[in-house]
């Protein structure tokens, strides 16, 4: 097991100098976000006990296969406001301190590969290449019948549920629902990330749904230094060699600060 390192970064802003030369230093950098990364853009998080979409809304009445057979025009219109209250918001100081972190590494050399369990592609509209999207995205909005695919843009559906351009039936948002399969080859390109990598950043996720959840195991596993910066202590926190307790869009930048006066 790992040696725990607690630091509160919401009330001192220097990081510890081991932290900095590991994140200097690594050749092989995977990041896994979560919710808490688009929060301070504006996009709720899903368990938090006060705005999350879950302290509202039930899951298994809006995210899951189920649901939508049940009730798609309810699940559909839901979706809809989600995804255009996406397109609204903008990328924060986290989305673009990673997108940063990815030149970095690129430019010395290292590989750097992101995931997110998000899917409202903050991350590509704040400079990063080749995310791998866990859970989809809400943008994109699939055919049942026919797996027609398509990005939408900021205006409502005519009707609920959106129906196919090319054969007419019903879609759905190109999201991963409870139950669902994940995209096999994105999970196994996280999976190849997450035990090859020689660094792993956990950010703004409570660890808590399978199989992203398990990333992070697979990294300590296969002996990668793993960080991890939330505003709240999660289940992965005293596995982890370094957890930081602060918000994300703040961590990030001081790491990025830190690692170019370095
Ligand atoms: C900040 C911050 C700031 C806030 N800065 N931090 C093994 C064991 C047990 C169960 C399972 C298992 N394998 C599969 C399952 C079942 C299930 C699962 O995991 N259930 C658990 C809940 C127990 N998994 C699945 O069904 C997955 N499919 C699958 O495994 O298929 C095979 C299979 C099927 C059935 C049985 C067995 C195998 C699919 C999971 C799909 C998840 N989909 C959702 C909805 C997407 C669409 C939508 O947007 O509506 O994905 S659920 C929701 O949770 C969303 C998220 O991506 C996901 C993760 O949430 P996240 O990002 O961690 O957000 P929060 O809100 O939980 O946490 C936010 C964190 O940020 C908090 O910690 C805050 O403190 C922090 N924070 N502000 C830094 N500013
Ligand atoms: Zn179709």
């Amino acid at each position: 097991m790992p040696t725990m390192g607690e630091h509160d970064v919401s009330h001192s802003i220097d990081l510890p100098d081991a932290l900095i030369s590991v994140v200097c230093e690594a050749q092989r950098v995977a990041v896994m976000t979560g919710a808490g990364v688009s929060a301070e853009s504006g996009i709720p998080t899903f368990r938090d006990a006060m705005t999350g979409l879950w302290s509202k809304f039930r899951p298994e009445e809006l995210a899951t296969p189920q649901a939508f057979a049940a009730n798609p025009q309810k699940v559909t219109q839901w979706y809809d406001e989600r995804r255009r209250m996406c397109l609204e918001c903008q990328p924060n100081a986290g989305h673009e301190a990673l997108a940063a972190l990815q030149q970095i590494k690129r430019d010395a050399g290292a590989t750097f590969t992101l995931i997110t369990q998000n899917v409202d592609r903050l991350h590509h509209r704040a400079g990063s290449e080749g995310v791998l999207e866990l859970h989809g995205s809400i943008l994109e909005w699939r055919c049942v019948g026919c797996g027609f695919l398509d990005e939408e843009t900021g205006e409502p559906f005519a009707q609920y549920p959106p129906t196919c351009p090319q054969c007419g039936d019903a879609r759905r948002p190109n999201v991963v629902w409870f139950g669902e399969m994940l995209p096999a080859p994105v999970l196994q390109a996280a999976d190849h990330a997450a035990a090859t990598c020689d660094l792993f950043l956990s950010v703004g996720t409570s660890n808590v749904v399978y199989p992203a959840a398990g990333l992070i195991d697979t990294a300590l596993a296969h002996d990668a230094r793993v960080i991890e910066i939330n505003l709240d202590q999660t289940s992965a926190s005293r596995r982890v060699h370094w957890s930081l307790r602060g918000s994300s869009a703040t961590v990030l930048s001081r790491i990025i600060e830190q690692l170019v006066n370095a």
